[in-house]
């Protein structure tokens, strides 16, 4: 096979340039595992790599050489629209582009028509077959992907030179990216993962990347990717045990309340957790994620007890809420939830708004059946600002009533004082109050209340948000002008608009450019 000159770009932002100070903070330790795991794959097929982490405050034109062969862009949906101006300024370049990343396996179809290849499953035979391959796929680019998640990654020693110019970029704390296991053994019908198996990857590897980690850093924070860390609980924590000493490590991670128990708590906290972020998602639906069979207040209750308990061993928390799902129904949800505020202050709450990904959930499949999906650009599907399902059982100025209301009473003064106060640790208690006054929180109070006041005051939005018309309200392509800055320019015509309805129609006709993907083997569509 021929030498490759290869960018790995991996687009942590979708803003060009970026403003915020709470970004610079925290985008460099949002960078995913798979870009850098691809860069080694890469290097030891014989190619050579330049790796980009944008994160919103570099000069993306500077970054990246002109003269490549292929780029891989690595992107969530909010990113689509940046890695298709992106995609298409490359490509006149001469380069063949590959899309990777959560849009590729939410929108394949839209994301073929800007791509030479598009990725599901990305295994190294994956990459070797696009590699060797390397042509251009156009007008529409290939789908490729693995009958399922590979089985094993590169030791955090291999990613390491892509991590650390990343970590490089981040001034007060440092989160090193690893990940224990892929899919999940639960089936929540709303996530990607309720449909990929659940499979650990090698505990032995894992020590030995702990052990690595400690050669690098004095006392290194570690941010599992894991869909649902800790479902092998015991295997995690004798890895962790066997290979850092006390005191020398501190970990994040994702975790279903169900794992919580006050015994595993206390392993936790002996082992240097320091920042748990359950779903609780709402009090009327989703129970098996916090394995409750309760519903409304006594939910509330049980929930806010077993928070204050985790913060009794763990000093930081984010509560996970999912805003607009069908099974609620007038104020009482969000008056919960408010109870909830004020039952467990030191949680951090974090609310989505409830948002249908292309194909990434089978639920999504109703959604579309039922004409409930809205084309809102890709760029404002990052679950804050737009909900791309309109509501079941509400209006929509009444929804971001409630959604307002909900959101300012979180980040009011009191609840803020009241959640620092709950916070004993510093740089706890202190993200807490920078999250509360910076975009998280004040910022959120700001952006729904003008949508809110939109709803009233400008046709386009409402009739756009009701269903009524397909055409984009200027009030969202300003903003994402805006946001794209200087690449706005490269996006291709067309390229704002999408099929809300592909995976529906995908799935009642018998040709598909995206396949689905068989047990074994790898598939090619497109
Ligand atoms: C870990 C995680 C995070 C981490 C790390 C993010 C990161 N950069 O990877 C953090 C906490 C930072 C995060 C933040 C966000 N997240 Co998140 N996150 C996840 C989670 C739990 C696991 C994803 C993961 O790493 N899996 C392990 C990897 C190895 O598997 P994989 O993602 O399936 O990747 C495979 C393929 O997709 C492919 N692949 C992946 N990347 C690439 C790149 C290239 C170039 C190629 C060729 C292939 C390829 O190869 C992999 C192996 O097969 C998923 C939910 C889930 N259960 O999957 C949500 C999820 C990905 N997040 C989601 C969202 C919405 C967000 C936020 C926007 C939330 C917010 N409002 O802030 C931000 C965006 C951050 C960003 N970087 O832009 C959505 C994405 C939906 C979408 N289509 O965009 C998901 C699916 C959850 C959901 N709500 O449904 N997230
Ligand atoms: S427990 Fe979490 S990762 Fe697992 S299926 Fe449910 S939401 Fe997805």
């Amino acid at each position: 096979m021929r030498r490759l000159r290869i960018a790995i770009l991996d687009l942590v932002t979708n803003e060009v340039p970026m403003h915020s100070l709470y970004g610079r903070v925290m985008n460099p330790n949002l960078a995913g595992i798979m870009p850098q795991v691809l860069g080694v794959w890469c290097e030891q097929l014989g190619h050579e790599v330049r790796f980009v982490c944008y994160t919103g405050f570099e000069n993306l034109m500077q970054e990246l050489p002109a003269n490549i062969d292929l780029i891989f862009v690595a992107a969530f949906t909010q990113a689509a629209q940046l890695a298709y101006a992106l995609s298409n300024l490359f490509r006149s370049r001469g380069a063949i582009t590959v899309l990777g990343g959560p849009h590729a396996r939410s929108y394949p179809e839209d994301a073929q028509k800007y791509f030479d290849y598009v990725c599901g499953f990305t295994d190294r035979a994956v990459l070797d077959d696009v590699l060797r391959e390397c042509v251009p796929h156009r007008p529409l680019g290939c789908y490729v992907s693995a009958a399922r998640q590979p089985t094993e990654f590169p030791y955090l020693e291999q990613r390491w030179k892509y991590i650390e110019p990343t970590l490089a970029k981040a001034p007060i704390f440092k989160v090193v990216p690893m990940i224990g296991s892929l899919g999940c053994p639960y089936t929540c019908n709303f996530c990607i993962d309720s449909t990929v198996d659940y499979q650990p990857l090698s505990f032995t590897q894992l020590a030995a990347d702990l052990r690595f980690l400690l050669t690098k850093m004095k006392r290194p924070i570690v941010g599992w990717h894991d869909p649902n860390f800790g479902v092998r609980f015991d295997d995690y924590m004798n890895a962790i045990e066997s290979s850092v000493p006390p005191n020398r490590m501190r970990h994040m991670a994702e975790m279903s309340l169900s794992l919580l128990s006050e015994p595993r708590l206390r392993r936790l906290k002996q082992n240097g957790f320091q920042a748990i972020l359950p779903g609780v998602e709402s009090w009327y639906e989703m129970g098996n994620k916090s394995k409750t069979r309760r519903t409304g207040i006594d939910k509330v209750e049980q929930v806010a007890d077993h928070v204050n308990m985790i913060l009794r061993y763990i000093p930081y928390l984010q509560a996970n809420f999912v805003l607009g799902l069908d099974g609620d129904q007038g104020a009482e949800p969000f008056e919960l939830t408010k109870q909830f505020v004020d039952l467990a202050p030191g949680a951090f709450p974090a609310y989505s708004l409830l948002s249908a990904f292309g194909r990434a959930t089978p639920m999504n499949l109703d959604y579309q059946r039922a004409g409930r999906v809205l084309p809102f650009p890709f760029h404002l599907l990052n679950t804050v600002q737009s909900m791309n399902v309109r509501p079941k059982q509400y209006s929509w100025p009444e929804f971001y009533d409630h959604v307002v209301d909900l959101t300012r009473y979180t980040f009011s003064w009191r609840a803020i004082g009241r959640r620092f106060a709950a916070t004993k640790t510093l740089i706890p208690r202190w993200m807490n109050l920078v999250r509360g006054i910076s975009s998280e929180g004040f910022g959120r109070i700001h952006y729904h209340k003008l949508i809110r006041r939109l709803l009233d005051t400008d046709a386009s939005v409402r009739g756009f948000m009701e269903g009524e018309t397909d055409q984009i309200p200027e009030f969202y392509l300003s903003l994402i002008r805006r946001e794209l800055g200087p690449t706005h320019r490269y996006l291709p015509t067309g390229a704002m608009s999408h099929d809300p309805n592909a995976f529906l129609k995908a799935a009642s006709q018998a040709v598909s450019t995206v396949q689905p993907v068989p047990r074994a083997g790898r598939v090619k569509g497109g």
